[in-house]
């Protein structure tokens, strides 16, 4: 790595108090797989507060925990049967507040998970809502009757076709009331009714309560798919699938935008220092502004899924190769529909994908990959995630059988793509090659037994390459993938350019770079990444490249610190004018 940390400022990026987060490198964590205390085999709340100060270390600013309410898990948590309370697994609220007393004194921030577009079906909201047609909650899930001229319960009969996201139809029969209930998810997770005024009254209520306890802003699960079209009227069938294609009917619905400006009424206003983040899969390009327009009061970002959906036409698990450029075409167009107006989230990384380094880097060229790629994504516009193990260049899992899964969505998947008569061991590639578990894998804290995450049973099988990459090795280890996201941190904290800039892309005669310029009053800092695995030339652009080299992922002589004509696979460089 080359860093020169003197031409970055200790003054700031010059962002006001109410943008912070503009400013801000954000941290997921994974609390499950991230470091357990008390020899469960699971992360814990205790587990984080141990490693607060390596996160500090790391130049983080937030950290955003997946959650960590009270739940069944039958979605690691995604799945909440009390919003109010800590699941035992985790620790209590005791440990919460004191987990957010050691975030606040080291000057980092937390936001906490909020999942409301569903809740388990074991809330007692829910319980109440199941009990009987006439209970005043029923009214707080969405429930129908079977297709006209069906009877409920066998097949056919549900009252509309949409699949779930996790395999199956979107609907379960419930016996005892003899209507149906919607579940975009797992039928553990079923739909809150986001139409009944109380719903979203009781939501609001939650959200206070977590602020007032001093929780500093939310990252909102799914929250593009909280209003139905009313009709709830079928989707189209693909060719191939079973189930038709609800999304357009639950993706931006009619009232969404109206109940995010209600949200920030009711929540947000009077508030200083907050942040918000939507998560919006399938959002689309051309209307995001409606959420990240500041001027609407909605959202302050939201994470899309174009360039993690590349590759994805024919089905999550059925993924293609990338084709050079394409990650860097779709993010260009994230930041131009963004514009100077909007705000992008930055990440590649997260629970549910993929390891970004196995998945558009080269585990051959892994220091060289993740680096290069961190360096495409931090400098640009936007706030950047860094999601756990990231920072050290984690690779995918290692799956031998099916019995390695824990992902409810691959588990589920699996039984219903073999029933249909596709072969086992091309449903197991699928699931190593895209499945969420890859993201799961415990934090490689050290080489000693378990990669230093428990002391007990891991939940999930710990990746055989700890032994070589782990925190222990890279902390205090310049030329890490570590040492080197604690610079780009540096860079976002101290260069207005890079935190504030606009953006511009730079057409190379190769398709493999990915280049573009920052800009603000007379700054201009210049990126330039190679995202392949063999050298690439950057033509006459290198003439034109002004300014000093301040950063890049390789050990460069002075003599070669000059934009070059030629990138070496996975290099990336960052020029300040
Ligand atoms: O991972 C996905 C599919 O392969 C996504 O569709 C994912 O389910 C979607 O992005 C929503 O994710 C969020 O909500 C889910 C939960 O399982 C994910 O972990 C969460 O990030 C339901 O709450």
């Amino acid at each position: 790595m080359f860093f020169r940390d003197d031409a970055v400022s200790a003054t700031g990026n010059g962002l006001g108090p109410d943008e912070w987060w503009k400013g801000a490198v954000v941290y997921q964590i994974y609390p499950r797989s991230f470091k357990d205390s008390d020899g469960d085999g699971f992360g814990d709340l205790e587990g984080i507060r141990s490693k607060l100060d390596y996160l500090k270390a790391l130049g983080v600013d937030v950290l955003w925990l997946s959650p960590i309410y009270a739940s069944p898990q039958a979605d690691n948590g995604y799945d909440i049967a009390d919003y109010y309370d800590i699941d035992p697994m985790f620790g209590t609220l005791s440990d919460f507040d004191r987990l957010l007393e050691g975030v606040h004194g080291r000057g980092m921030r937390l936001v906490m998970d909020l999942v409301v577009n569903h809740s388990s079906d074991e809330h007692p909201w829910f319980v109440e809502s199941r009990s009987s047609r006439d209970n005043p909650k029923r009214d707080w899930y969405i429930w129908r009757d079977p297709r006209p001229g069906c009877v409920g319960g066998e097949a056919g009969a549900q009252p509309n076709n949409w699949g779930s996201f996790f395999s199956g139809s979107a609907w379960t029969w419930d016996e005892a009331t003899g209507q149906y209930y919607l579940h975009l998810f797992h039928k553990k997770q079923p739909d809150l009714n986001w139409e009944n005024p109380e719903v979203r009254a009781a939501v609001y209520r939650m959200m206070n309560w977590w602020l007032d306890r001093g929780v500093d802003g939310f990252r909102m699960d799914v929250i593009n798919l909280i209003s139905k079209d009313p009709g709830l009227p079928d989707g189209v069938v693909y060719p191939g699938r079973a189930w038709g294609e609800g999304f357009p009917h639950f993706s931006e619905g009619p009232h969404v935008h109206e109940y995010l400006a209600e949200m920030r009424r009711e929540v947000f206003d009077g508030r200083s220092g907050t942040m918000t983040v939507g998560e919006c899969p399938g959002v689309r390009r051309d209307n995001v502004l409606l959420f990240t327009d500041p001027a609407r009061r909605e959202l302050d970002m939201v994470f899309q899924f174009d360039h993690v959906d590349l590759g994805l036409e024919a089905g999550k698990f059925h993924p293609r190769p990338l084709r050079p450029g394409e990650l860097a075409d779709c993010l260009t167009q994230w930041q131009e529909a963004q514009g100077e107006i909007g705000w992008n989230s930055l990440y590649l990384d997260n629970h549910d994908q993929p390891r970004a380094v196995s998945r558009f880097g080269d585990e051959t060229y892994r220091y060289e990959s993740a680096t290069a790629l961190a360096t495409a994504l931090h400098m640009l516009r936007g706030t950047p995630y860094v999601y756990q193990g990231e920072e050290l260049g984690m690779t995918n899992g290692v799956f031998h059988g099916l019995d390695d899964f824990r992902d409810v969505e691959a588990l589920r998947y699996y039984h219903e793509a073999v029933e249909s008569g596709e072969s086992p061991e091309d449903v197991l590639a699928g699931m190593r090659a895209t499945g969420r578990d890859n993201g799961r894998t415990p934090v490689q804290w050290d080489a000693g037994p378990n990669a230093g995450f428990t002391d007990g049973t891991p939940w999930i099988g710990v990746t055989p390459n700890y032994t070589e990459i782990n925190a222990a090795t890279q902390v205090g280890d310049p030329s890490s993938v570590y040492a080197y996201y604690r610079a780009l941190a540096d860079v976002r904290h101290g260069l207005p350019v890079i935190a504030a800039g606009s953006f511009e892309r730079i057409v190379t005669p190769s398709p493999a770079v990915f280049a573009y310029r920052r800009t603000l009053d007379e700054a201009v800092a210049t990126i330039l990444v190679n995202l392949s695995s063999q050298p690439a030339s950057l033509g006459e652009v290198a003439r034109g490249v002004s300014g000093e080299l301040i950063l890049s992922n390789r050990d460069l002589s002075e003599a070669e610190r000059e934009a070059p004509g030629v990138l070496e696979p996975w290099e990336a460089r960052v020029y300040l004018a």
